[in-house]
């Protein structure tokens, strides 16, 4: 691990949350991530599954947590099975955990051979009328490649076909959308290390440059601080690419007199963090590039104001709109003849911003939870509005990660400089 050990207190709370909300009839399961293949031998970097991380701390493939929470025995309510240490092995793929070794990270008293879980999985099924398995709910995501949570259900529905199977999903939504104390500090160091970078790209930039020369400073300063690297695919975008929403070749080279628009983030210890930011390649706006920043900065502010408590991202996304109609408005970019004329499924201001103004975050980038989830204290999303003009070849977003407290929020990137505010 590159990040100082977390304590196994949160990932036992996080495990509670979970067992409060199954019926005492029911099981859970839920499995690691597979080690990817690319190629000949190879594989792609490990990134564990972000449920199984959420509540057990363990980054290790082939691993399995089992919840049952009619167990009388309060140290096998959970029981975690983790591949058996091979000697020969390991001379290649380095130390695999020993047991006790995932007893400490994880707080779990019960650690398995994945060897023993499908005979420990039956005698616990024959119990229970209810299984749980996990899947990945989210609307946006469709892959052909099915995990290792997707084939134990196929396997579960041919075996245990009067069982009723459902899907964990909805409970662990649930539980990670509230963080707790010590995930907003991880979120906060990720955030932390991101200010790092943007600072360090600053007194780097220069005409010349290519845009993964930016890319490239990021890395370094991201894992030099400790960060398993980028949270997703950093976007540096200069001119008219960044009016390309996810362009990531960045290729192109960072010429005198245009803007680039860097969407960019650490993930530490599994914690994301989200940033976007525009600046001059030459360190100063011409007067249209600076009137559509000061476009944006201000739809930035007013957006942020109204991330609270009681409110949903759907809301926060229609005031969003009108801020930034507002102020396409002052640029000339669409005419009040323009507004009244609109269809309501094509609106004005979509031709200059298209995308939606926020999302969650958590260990995933785009985490868990939909749009119409009411915010409450704990929740992080991000506030991220943009405008972009291709036919001027200018494209500003500026986006930082946002706590939802008590009083209101707090922003977590606000050390994170805007350019001449
Ligand atoms: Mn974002």
């Amino acid at each position: 691990m590159r990040y100082e050990a977390i304590s196994p207190y949160l990932f036992s709370k996080n495990r509670e949350k979970i067992l409060a909300q199954m019926p005492q009839n029911s099981i859970a399961v839920i499995h690691s991530n597979d080690a990817m293949p690319r190629n000949g031998d190879l594989f792609f970097p490990f990134r564990q599954q972000s449920d199984f991380f959420y509540a057990s701390g363990i980054e290790q493939e082939e691993s399995i947590l089992l919840f049952v929470p009619y167990e009388s025995d309060p140290n096998k309510r959970v029981q975690l099975f983790i591949l058996k240490p091979d000697e020969k092995l390991e001379i290649w793929e380095g130390k695999k955990l020993t047991p006790l070794e995932a007893q400490k990270i994880s707080g779990i008293q019960t650690v398995l051979s994945e060897k023993e879980f499908y005979t420990t999985f039956a005698e616990y099924a024959k119990k229970s009328e209810i299984i749980y398995i996990n899947q990945n709910e989210n609307p946006r995501f469709t892959s052909p490649i099915s995990s290792r949570d997707e084939r134990f259900k196929t396997y579960v529905q041919q075996k245990y076909p009067k069982h009723e199977t459902r899907s964990l999903a909805p409970i662990l939504c649930k539980c990670r959308l509230i963080k707790e104390p010590e995930e907003i500090e991880l979120i906060s160091k990720a955030c932390a290390i991101t200010r790092e970078g943007f600072l360090e790209v600053c007194s780097r930039i220069k005409p010349g440059m290519k845009e993964y020369h930016i890319e490239a400073i990021l890395s370094e300063v991201f894992i030099s601080h400790g960060a398993s690297g980028h949270a997703f695919e950093p976007i540096v975008a200069s001119g008219k690419n960044a009016c390309y929403l996810h362009y990531t070749k960045n290729n192109s080279l960072l010429e005198s007199g245009t803007l680039v628009t860097i969407d960019f983030g650490a993930e530490y210890a599994n914690y994301a963090s989200d940033c976007t930011r525009a600046i001059p390649v030459n360190g100063e706006f011409s007067k249209r590039q600076k009137q559509i920043y000061m476009s944006v900065l201000r739809a930035f502010k007013q957006t942020k104001k109204i991330i609270t408590a009681g409110t949903t991202i759907q809301n926060i996304h229609s005031e969003a709109c009108k801020y930034i109609e507002e102020e396409l408005l002052l640029l000339g970019l669409i005419t009040k003849q323009d507004i009244a004329t609109q269809k309501a499924k094509s609106p004005a201001y979509f031709t200059y911003f298209m995308h939606g103004v926020s999302h969650f975050l958590g260990l995933d980038t785009h985490d868990v939870g939909e749009k119409d989830v009411v915010l409450e204290p704990g929740m992080v999303l991000t506030c991220e509005p943009g405008i972009y003009v291709l036919q001027e070849e200018i494209g500003i977003r500026l986006e930082n990660t946002i706590l939802v407290t008590t009083d209101g929020n707090k922003d977590l990137m606000d050390n994170i400089p805007f350019i001449e505010e």
